[in-house]
């Protein structure tokens, strides 16, 4: 199973970034700290050069703690610069201003050599559908939306943001549509929300979560469900769980898909506690970090 975005989708953002990247000094790049890799675009490096960047681990809310912990460590072994935020409620958001200062140092040190005038950073946001954009952009404006038209070299008049005295964001992201060839990208793309459940067959989705966290969190799976012990047949797992949660159709027998939906349902609104799907030891080397 391969899922294609529409290629003119995916030009038309590329080239909306790339002309935004014009006007900034370092990249935003927000994913899903439950998943950083499956929901990072797999040709922002190529789209963003050598622009600087700093990624951000959103809805760290949701995420396993201890994974998240280790997915900072794993960044900060691999030279770069990442933290972990919740847009939502505003924590973590103080850091970004010290970290993108930290980051462009060389280069405003470099401005300043030549006798330049110290100005704020400019930024932008890229990132995924639903992987939180707007929410960051929002907290990070509080009322400060200003337009700032004006810049040298800017030909198009840009609304900005201003983030206290030292940074100025661009008010719009950019999107990046996800893509992957690996079903289970799909799949985890799928349980954290940022593609429709229609793309993808509900039953491969529950049954995916279902081994997923069999494997990973069998005590979370046990307390939610009442298991004793997990059962080893996947049909099984699923009657359990439908006559637990009373998703029967007329006759008694478990509506699979109702099932699924629920499995589903309770993943997303946390009802198993915080959950993260990129574990990242199972990564070692297979990929590159994007
Ligand atoms: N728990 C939690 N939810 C968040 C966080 N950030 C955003 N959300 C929620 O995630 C959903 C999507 O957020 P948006 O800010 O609309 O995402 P977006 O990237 O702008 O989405 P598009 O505009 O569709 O590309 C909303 O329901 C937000 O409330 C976070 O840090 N924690
Ligand atoms: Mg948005």
């Amino acid at each position: 199973m391969t899922i294609q975005w529409f290629p003119g989708h995916m030009a038309k953002a590329r080239r909306e970034v790339t002309e935004k990247l014009k006007l900034v000094d370092i990249v935003f790049e927000l994913v899903d700290a439950r998943i950083p890799v499956s929901s990072a675009n797999p040709m922002l490096e190529d789209i963003i050069q050598q622009k600087p960047r700093l990624i951000l681990l959103n809805k760290a809310d949701m995420a396993d703690r201890e994974i998240t912990k280790e997915w900072l460590k794993y960044y900060s072994e691999h030279d770069k610069k990442a933290l972990a935020i919740n847009s939502q409620a505003g924590s973590g958001l103080h850091e970004i201003v010290s970290a993108a200062k930290e980051i462009l140092k060389p280069k405003f040190d470099r401005m300043k050599a030549r006798g330049m005038k110290p100005r704020a950073i400019r930024a932008m946001i890229i990132g995924i559908p639903n992987v939180g954009k707007s929410t960051l952009i929002n907290r990070l404006a509080k009322k400060n939306i200003a337009k700032t038209g004006n810049m040298p070299g800017v030909t198009k008049s840009q609304q900005w943001i201003k983030v206290g005295k030292e940074l100025e964001l661009l008010d719009t992201p950019g999107i990046l549509w996800p893509k992957f060839e690996d079903q289970e990208v799909g799949f985890k793309l799928a349980l954290t929300g940022a593609i429709k459940d229609t793309i993808l067959n509900l039953q491969d989705i529950s049954v995916y979560a279902l081994r997923f966290l069999e494997k990973n969190y069998p005590n979370r799976l046990k307390d939610r469900y009442d298991f004793s012990e997990i059962p080893t047949e996947i049909l099984d797992i699923f009657n359990h769980i439908g006559e637990k949660r009373g998703c029967l159709m007329s006759k008694g027998e478990v509506d699979y898909d109702k099932t699924g939906e629920t499995i589903i349902r309770d993943i997303r609104s946390d009802k198993l506690g915080s959950l993260s799907f990129d574990i990242p030891s199972e990564y070692h080397e297979k990929i590159s970090l994007i």
